[in-house]
């Protein structure tokens, strides 16, 4: 099973999306295991991001993902970061496929939405930054998950 960090962005929070955004993941039959409402602080933000520290756009992104609350998840799934990453869509809503949750949300690449981590080891990574293992609740018996797993 992988893991994938899933950030409901500050846009889509204010806009009254977390709820759609949930259900996106819960009805593709990816199993919370840890979600938490939060104020990302500059440190955690700037740790998220370490790997776009070099580009121009780096600051205007720490800036945007503090400015307001965002809610994290953990989501536990066979082939977990590819399925919640297709869902997400492309990285420029303009440009991503209609039925993602970019495509069908929003336009601009500063205000997309949400994050999913982009490989299993990033999220793993990106897991531990955002969550004390007491917070997750790994290996919780979901009923539907025969249904779900083959
Ligand atoms: P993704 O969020 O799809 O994984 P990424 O990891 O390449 O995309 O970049 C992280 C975030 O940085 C992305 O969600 C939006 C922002 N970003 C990326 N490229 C950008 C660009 N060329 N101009 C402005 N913001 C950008
Ligand atoms: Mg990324």
């Amino acid at each position: 099973m992988e893991r994938t960090l899933i950030i409901v962005k500050p846009d889509a929070v204010q806009r009254g999306l977390t709820g759609e955004i949930i259900k996106r993941f819960e009805g593709r039959g990816l199993k919370i295991i840890g979600m938490k409402l939060m104020q990302v602080d500059r440190e955690l933000a700037e740790k998220h991001y370490d790997v776009h520290r070099e580009r121009p756009f780096f600051a205007g992104l720490v800036e945007y993902i503090i400015s307001a609350p965002v809610v994290v998840m953990t989501l536990e799934g066979s082939d977990a970061i590819v399925a919640a990453r297709a869902t997400i869509g492309a990285t420029t809503p303009s440009e991503a496929a209609p039925g993602s949750i970019r495509g069908d949300f929003g336009l601009e690449i500063g205000r997309n939405l949400v994050h999913g981590s982009d490989s299993v080891e990033n999220g793993e990574i990106e897991v531990a930054n955002f969550f004390s293992e007491a917070e997750l609740c790994g290996g919780w018996a979901r009923d539907v998950d025969r249904w779900v797993f083959e």
